[in-house]
């Protein structure tokens, strides 16, 4: 993961982030009316990087949200991006069927989403996926866009310090004022 803090102001992924046009046109393709950045130090737009034998194993992304991601640079092969839609509808969590895909008995229900370079995806958070391992030198890097419904969202500390490491819990005060802030669950799944 490459942090918000990491990025250097001009990049075009904090560029493309904070145009008021993309922000516009993803509040109406998601249709849950304005977005706002987020305004945590580190987890608005990241890189996400898959190195040689990198994957990420299946999951949910987090409750009640949506999850962005712009391919920047697919990998060469492997890198796919797999998911098997709506395997849940919550509140039902559907834990038999979730149970079979994880267990590979329901690869019917499995598709692979071709990612090429530029590809926008938008997803709620229903859907099981994952990435398959990268294979081979070329570096899978991917834009990752943590927009929110209301003003003034930070990430939660305790998940911040486990996706960015010592370099961010060192950083951060262990307690925070309850009620000060909103925190968002992580979405940088
Ligand atoms: O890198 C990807 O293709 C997807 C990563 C992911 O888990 C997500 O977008 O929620
Ligand atoms: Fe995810």
């Amino acid at each position: 993961m490459i942090a918000y803090d990491q990025v250097s102001s001009g990049s075009p992924l904090k560029l493309f982030y904070q145009s008021d046009l993309v922000r516009k046109l993803v509040a109406e393709i998601v249709g849950e009316g304005d977005l706002f950045d987020n305004e945590d130090p580190y987890q608005p737009a990241n890189y996400v990087c898959h190195r040689d034998g990198d994957e990420s194993s299946w999951h949910f992304d987090s409750d009640n949200s949506f999850t962005m991601t712009l391919m920047i640079q697919p990998a060469n092969p492997g890198g796919q991006f797999q998911m098997s839609p709506n395997t849940r509808s919550l509140p039902e969590q559907n834990y038999g069927h979730v149970s079979d895909v994880l267990g590979g008995k329901r690869d019917d229900t499995v598709v692979s989403v071709g990612r090429e370079r530029g590809a926008l995806c938008i997803k709620g958070c229903d859907s099981l996926h994952r990435v398959t391992p990268v294979q081979g030198d070329k570096l899978r890097i991917m834009g990752v866009f943590v927009y929110e419904f209301s003003p003034g969202v930070l990430g939660d500390p305790e998940v911040n310090a486990t996706i960015y490491g010592p370099r961010v819990s060192e950083a951060t005060p262990r307690q925070t004022q309850p009620g000060l802030k909103l925190f968002n669950e992580s979405h940088l799944n």
